[in-house]
């Protein structure tokens, strides 16, 4: 049987991506479902991840497999398409067949619904009798427990900054109205066995590990014992946490040992009103300042994400974040744009107020305002995004901002370089261009 598995890309991450390469880590979508093929198939298995390579239109396959999140299913839906009009039997699976599989069931043969470490396999064998199904749907409690080494070696190694990307858990424990981990899981957070995690790292070539994992420090002992297992293995990690990691000064020491060198921490406003709309309460009563401060003493580089658009956004937003982040001294700050994606408690609120407005889920890729905005309108919102990206990332405010860290200052220099390579292009990705997918045609 020969298989490809496909990973479509939105315009912006689109072949090396807007970002660049030095923020630009490998996904493990691909090369994880490559590794649930069963043996007994004796298949034949190409990926291609359209972040970093064309996904050819004539492919030597007899099944596809596609991979969505909600920016990329118009795109992915048009691959799928296309394939099976050339006769190939597509199926489809990720964050968006998920949360909708009735869209997706209408330009795939066969949808895959949540973890697929069971449900693949399945499919591929169905498949070969025939038997293939509409819907195949997770045993949620127990298919993340059979995650195997994703099968790296099929990646174009030469795209990615690291091919080091690891998990090891899935899910979060909170559930901020904007999140599509709470719409997916809703609050559950799942596992693996720390020594798995520790026995996967062993066998990873090279000194960084990055985690994926929405939030690594979702069950606190779960991570002190992880963090602990990890201090022998020497490498230099990154991952993403909440911000009230702070009041937890003993787990931050901890990480740092474990060679933590760079944490994802989404700040998401300056402004306590807009946090509690985003229902961001892990955010309430953190010090922005005691975090960086803590931070920083412990070598740890901060990327933070802000997020505009709340009801309680006014116009000045954007120039006093700016600011702010420059005092923070924010190593690497990243905005966006509220997004209600769906299965969110902030799609089901902006839908029953009639405020969407925008329904290409292509345009769902953070960047774009798709919601007509409460104190400020759609335009000064992406007006406004833009503002901050580009005020942020210039010379002078890159230096102001960048911590003199031991050892990442170089990383940190030239993530901030690449952002700034974001910023510059932002403008050039309207609403054409991002919807567009005629380029896939025979
Ligand atoms: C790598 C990554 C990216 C990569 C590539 C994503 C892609 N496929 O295009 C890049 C950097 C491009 C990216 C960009 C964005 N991303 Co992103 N990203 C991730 C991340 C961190 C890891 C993905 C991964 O490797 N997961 C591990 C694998 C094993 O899990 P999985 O993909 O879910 O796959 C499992 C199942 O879903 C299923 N499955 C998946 N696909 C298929 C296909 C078939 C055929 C089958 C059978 C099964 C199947 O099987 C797998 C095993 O169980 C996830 C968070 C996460 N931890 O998952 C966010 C995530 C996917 N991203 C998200 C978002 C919001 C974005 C952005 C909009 C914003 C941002 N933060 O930058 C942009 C927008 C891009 C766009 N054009 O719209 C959301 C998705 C929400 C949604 N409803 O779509 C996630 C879930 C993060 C979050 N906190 O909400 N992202
Ligand atoms: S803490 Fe992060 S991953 Fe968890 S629900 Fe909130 S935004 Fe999502």
């Amino acid at each position: 049987m020969k298989i490809a598995l496909l990973a479509p890309a939105g315009a912006m991450h689109r072949y090396t991506g807007n970002f660049g390469k030095a923020i630009h880590y490998a996904p493990l979508t691909l090369t994880s479902l490559a590794g649930y093929v069963p043996e007994e198939l004796g298949a034949q298995v190409q990926i291609f991840d359209e972040t970093v390579e064309r996904i050819p239109l004539e492919i030597d396959a007899d099944i596809i497999g596609i991979t969505a999140i909600t920016g990329t299913a118009p795109r992915a839906y048009a691959y799928s398409e296309h394939f099976r009009k050339k006769g190939i039997t597509t199926i489809i699976g990720g964050p968006h067949p998920t949360l909708m599989p009735m869209e997706a069931k209408q330009h795939a043969d066969s949808v895959a619904v949540g973890f697929a470490e069971r449900t693949f396999p399945q499919m591929l064998l169905d498949f070969k009798t025939g038997s293939l199904k509409d819907f195949y749907y997770a045993d949620k409690e127990n298919d993340f427990l059979l995650v195997k080494p994703p099968l790296r070696q099929l990646l174009k190694k030469d795209g990615y900054i690291t091919i080091n990307s690891m998990e090891a858990t899935r899910g979060c424990v909170n559930d901020c109205a904007f999140c599509a981990v709470y719409a997916l899981h809703k609050g559950k957070l799942f596992k693996r066995p720390v020594k798995d995690v520790i026995a996967e790292m062993e066998q990873l070539g090279g000194k960084d590990v990055l985690f994926i994992d929405p939030n690594l420090i979702a069950d606190p002992e779960y991570s002190r014992e992880l963090f602990r297992e990890m201090i022998p293995l020497k490498k230099w990690w990154f991952g993403l946490s909440t911000a009230d990691i702070v009041h937890d000064k003993e787990l931050i020491a901890l990480m740092a040992k474990s060679g933590c060198k760079g944490l994802l921490i989404g700040f998401e406003s300056i402004n306590q009103l807009s946090l509690s709309d985003m229902n961001k309460t892990r955010n309430k009563n953190v010090d922005y300042f005691e975090l960086m401060r803590v931070m920083h003493a412990h070598g740890i580089a901060v990327n933070g994400t802000f997020c505009f658009g709340s009801d309680e956004d006014g116009p000045d937003v954007f120039e006093r974040t700016v600011e702010y982040v420059i005092k923070l001294k924010l190593d690497l700050p990243r905005y966006s744009i509220l997004t209600p994606f769906p299965g969110t408690s902030l799609y089901e609120k902006l839908k029953t107020e009639g405020r969407i407005t925008d329904d290409n889920w292509a345009m769902y890729d953070v960047e774009h305002c798709v919601f007509k905005p409460k104190k400020i309108s759609a335009q000064q919102l992406e007006e406004g995004n833009i503002y901050a990206w580009t005020q942020t990332y210039n010379t002078p405010s890159i230096l102001k901002r960048i911590a003199r860290l031991h050892k990442v200052l170089p990383l940190n220099f030239m993530c901030n370089y690449a952002y700034k390579n974001y910023a510059d292009r932002l403008r050039e990705f309207d609403r054409k261009r991002m919807v567009d997918n005629t380029d896939i045609k025979d």
